[in-house]
């Protein structure tokens, strides 16, 4: 595997319950470097871009009212295999399916609502890495 960059955001129900130190705990623990870190409240304009792929999707209107609903952490971490590694230390989107010793395993739970809150985002492939890194990131 070679050296690439992931995007992570801790999203707005994470950071509200005050869950950054402990997701970028992980990261650290785990052997990635931090290489840019920020709290922001992102726009609809910025949602809409990052989350294109699911647009018309039943959760997607949900999904930007919901991510655009209070300040978020957003950090490109960095190491070898860090894209499918910060997957696995994620856990799998529905928190209640997510395995114990996984950041929504551990920490996440389903709350009767129309989205999934799952605490943290992780980009999924090298061209989504890239791509959203560009959002979120541009002066990187
Ligand atoms: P992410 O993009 O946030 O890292 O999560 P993911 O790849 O595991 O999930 P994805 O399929 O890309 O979906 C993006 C986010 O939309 C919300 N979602 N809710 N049926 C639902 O309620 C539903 N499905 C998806 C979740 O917040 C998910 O992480
Ligand atoms: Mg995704």
């Amino acid at each position: 595997m070679t050296i690439e960059r992931s995007l992570v955001i801790v999203k707005p129900d994470g950071y509200a319950r005050g869950l950054s130190g402990e997701v970028l705990r992980r990261v650290e623990a785990k052997g990635y470097t931090l290489v840019a870190l920020a709290v922001t409240t992102p726009t609809r304009e910025m949602l809409a871009a990052h989350y294109a792929e699911h647009e018309g999707k039943p959760f997607y209107e949900p999904l930007l009212e919901f991510m655009s609903s209070g300040p978020v952490t957003a950090a490109v971490i960095e190491g070898q295999g860090c894209i499918p590694g910060f997957r696995a230390l994620a856990g799998a989107t529905n928190p209640t399916e997510a395995a114990p010793g996984s950041i929504r395993g551990d920490l996440g739970r389903d709350w009767g609502e129309k989205v999934q809150k799952n605490i943290v985002h992780g980009s999924d492939s090298p061209e989504s890495s890239a791509r959203e890194i560009g959002i979120w990131f541009p002066n990187l």
